[in-house]
């Protein structure tokens, strides 16, 4: 692991690469088959899915931030349900829900800072929540609005990924950048186990690697990618053991414990500020809900499957540890659930107030000037809006 624990480098001292990479191999080689040290990976889990935790590794976070967390993934499976029933009701547009993914999705952004940036996937808007995007934004970005797609002024986020993989090479450029300027923001750009396939994210992790970039690769290893499991995707069990061979230190935690995944984010975040390059957390999860609001799981994975996961949910565990210390208790669970599910609801009026389509814009944001074809084709659909009396 490198040294260097300036948190703001100037650019004389920075090395391109953690300071104690010695790659030259000018030593005389010496005979015979030895083995390689490929470097070993931590396998994180506090918090256990009957509540117990190990004490020695707890981080011991105040109530008021034990509560915040909690509130925050209460919200996020709120937010969720509620939009998949707006989505069956016609009132939602395709979206990726993250059912089960609660603690993963807080765990990664948890110990960010406004200065730092996060580059998320689809299935992040519990992540994107915490950052500071409103409700109702996110509605009107999943129901189609383009309105609802630039992030919030403040928040430096960037525009969520669909692209497979596509967003994880900028987030990398924005560390390297971060790393060029002597800042000490940090970068957080999660990708699924299938997306680990992808050619870019492998060129990600080297030019991280290579460049010491302050960028926090989390992994959200939910078991499958629509129909593939990780296992057709991958021969090995450890995905994050794909991080070390660039040199990256990685990480496998259990990504349904959020006391886990928040000390995995707060140790990445601080060897990122103290200019030690990027991490790698790999996160242990599963996707409970469909791929997508277009996909039907049970034709490609057994019940079984499902209801073994169950047990494991983040929400369920970390409520019996806040009880058993104290901190919350049954009443304040129901309290905590009727206000998120309410804040949800406030969202989806102010949402269904801004959401007025217009159908006659469909037209408008593709080119400067329509070709003869379109124009056609908007003249017959324009003169279909008027006979019946569509504004
Ligand atoms: C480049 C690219 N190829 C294919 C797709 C179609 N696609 C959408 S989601 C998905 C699976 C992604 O799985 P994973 O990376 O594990 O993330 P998860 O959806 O499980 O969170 C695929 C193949 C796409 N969006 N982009």
């Amino acid at each position: 692991m490198p040294t260097k624990s300036t948190s703001n480098p100037t650019k004389a001292t920075r090395p391109r690469r953690p300071a104690e990479v010695d790659i030259s191999d000018t030593e005389q080689r010496p005979m015979g088959r030895k083995k390689i040290d490929l470097g070993e990976i931590d396998d994180l889990s506090i918090l256990n899915e009957h509540g117990e935790v190990d004490g020695s590794l707890d981080p011991n976070l105040p109530d008021e931030e034990l509560k915040k967390v909690h509130r925050a993934m209460v919200l996020t499976r709120k937010l969720d349900i509620r939009m998949l029933n707006m989505q069956r009701q016609g009132e939602m547009g395709t979206f990726a829900p993250g059912l089960g993914q609660e603690a993963t999705q807080i765990g990664q952004v948890y110990a960010l800072e406004q200065k730092d940036w996060f580059s998320p996937s689809y299935r992040s808007f519990g992540a994107q929540v915490w950052r500071g995007w409103p409700i109702e934004q996110l509605l009107l970005l999943w129901a189609g609005y383009f309105e609802g797609f630039g992030p919030p002024e403040g928040v430096n986020d960037m525009p969520f990924s669909i692209v497979i993989g596509s967003h994880v090479l900028p987030a990398t450029g924005i560390a390297m950048g971060i790393r060029a300027r002597g800042d000490d923001a940090v970068v957080v750009t999660n990708f699924g186990d299938g997306a680990l396939s992808q050619g870019a994210v492998a060129e990600a992790f080297n030019f991280a690697a290579v460049y010491a970039a302050p960028v926090i690769f989390l992994l959200e290893n939910n078991g499958w990618a629509i129909s593939i499991p990780t296992e057709k995707q991958c021969t090995i069990r450890e995905l994050a053991r794909r991080g070390t061979g660039f040199g990256i230190p990685s990480i496998r935690v259990d990504g349904n414990d959020i006391l886990a995944m928040i000390v995995a984010n707060q140790e990445a975040v601080q060897r990122g500020r103290r200019g030690e390059g990027p991490t790698l957390i790999e996160a242990v999860t599963y996707r409970m809900s469909v791929h997508t609001t277009a996909d039907d799981p049970k034709v490609y994975r057994k019940d079984d499957e499902v209801e073994q996961w169950k047990a494991k949910c983040p929400i369920v565990r970390f409520e019996k540890y806040l009880k058993n210390k104290g901190v919350l208790g049954d009443a304040d669970f129901e309290r905590i659930a009727d206000e998120c599910e309410k804040e949800v609801l406030t969202a989806r009026e102010v949402f269904r107030k801004r959401a007025k389509a217009k159908p006659r814009e469909v037209f408008d944001f593709m080119y400067e000037q329509l070709p003869p074809e379109l124009q056609e084709q908007k003249r017959e659909y324009f003169a279909k809006l008027d006979r019946k009396g569509v504004e």
